[in-house]
């Protein structure tokens, strides 16, 4: 039987586990959890690749398969058992590390580390490796993942940084309205050759978004949204946060064109409990659709992880040694 399948044309992976493997998925994060404590502790994520090896096989061979396909949107494996302890969705991600979660995070971080090597943001909730997605009280209309009456637009994770993941693990807990997560990409044949010469070049700025707190909103250097080659291009934008070079007016046609050309694109895809997304954040974008939130315990929430292919080759050299922490 094969484990996995590949849906053309929105290139989706799809992993469904049976109830044997994820038996065993999760049996492997609780022992992890027994051992290491949390996903955060450093000799954890020291063995991660080790520990990782021993998910189940169709697991790895699906993970293997969407890992090297460079066309991909996602892959999603679907099944994963969450059990009936699981708290009330908690108020906000500060609270959201709670005991019956922990074992999820390992859970997706097991995962992660057959993509590679998760990373974490010093200025991001709190330089956590694996980071909340819940409504929050007060941020329904914010632009970051707390947000729920607002629709998230779609973005390249930490678009502004050249050390942004190359894939983005969610994990659902809870998903009661089935919200969709939102994929988009560039529909290149819609896209005018002028168009696309001026997306390669660096004429737009990218900001650091909402969720890195304190971080320098003046705008880096300018660059390309697209990168690599013109018929499968490395997309590097964010709606709210990309914006053309002020008095460029090729590159504001430009993104005026590409805005539209990704708009047009976005599908909808809802992870429920026990699913397991990883974006490409290479070849997509996505965000998410807006919601009503409850905030009486049964909320959506997700638990997220970033990931790089290669921490060895990804990250600056620093004298102090590894850090998997982008500050
Ligand atoms: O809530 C979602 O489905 C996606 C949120 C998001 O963009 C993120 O956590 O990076
Ligand atoms: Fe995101």
């Amino acid at each position: 039987m094969k484990s996995s399948t590949i849906t053309p044309p929105r290139l989706l992976h799809v992993c469904r586990l049976d109830d044997a493997s994820a038996g065993a998925a999760g049996s492997l994060a609780l022992a992890c959890l027994a051992e290491y404590g949390s996903a955060e502790n450093p000799a954890f994520m020291a063995d991660l690749h080790v520990l990782a090896a021993d998910l189940p096989r169709p697991v790895r061979e699906a993970a293997a398969r969407a890992r090297l396909d460079e066309r991909k949107h996602a892959v999603v494996f679907r099944g994963n058992h969450i059990a009936g302890d699981l708290e009330p969705t908690p108020a906000h991600w500060k609270t959201a590390d709670t005991p019956s979660s922990r074992r999820y995070a390992i859970l997706l971080a097991l995962y992660a580390g057959l993509f590679g090597d998760p990373i974490g943001w010093a200025a991001q909730q709190a330089g956590h490796l694996i980071t909340d997605v819940l409504p929050v009280a007060g941020m329904e209309e914010s632009t970051v993942s707390s947000s729920s009456g607002r629709e998230l637009a779609w973005h390249t994770e930490d678009a502004f940084s050249p050390h942004r993941a190359h894939h983005v693990g969610l994990l659902a807990l809870r998903n009661p309205d089935q919200v969709d997560t939102t994929i988009g990409y560039v529909d290149l044949p819609r896209l005018s050759a002028a168009a696309l010469e001026t997306l390669f070049q660096p004429r737009f700025e990218i900001l650091p978004d909402d969720s890195h707190e304190g971080a320098d909103q003046a705008g880096g250097e300018p660059t390309p949204l697209l990168t690599g080659h013109p018929e499968a291009p490395v997309l590097r934008v964010d709606r709210d946060f990309a914006r053309p070079v002020a008095g460029d007016r090729g590159a504001a046609a430009a993104w005026a064109e590409l805005t539209a050309n990704i708009d047009n694109s976005l599908y909808g895809l809802a992870i429920g409990p026990g699913d397991i997304c990883f974006l490409d954040n290479r070849n997509v974008v996505h965000g998410r659709r807006s919601f009503l939130p409850r905030y009486d315990g049964t909320d959506r929430w997700l638990k997220r992880v970033n990931v790089i292919t290669d921490l060895r080759s990804s990250r600056p050299a620093r004298p102090s040694g590894l850090s998997r922490i982008i500050h």
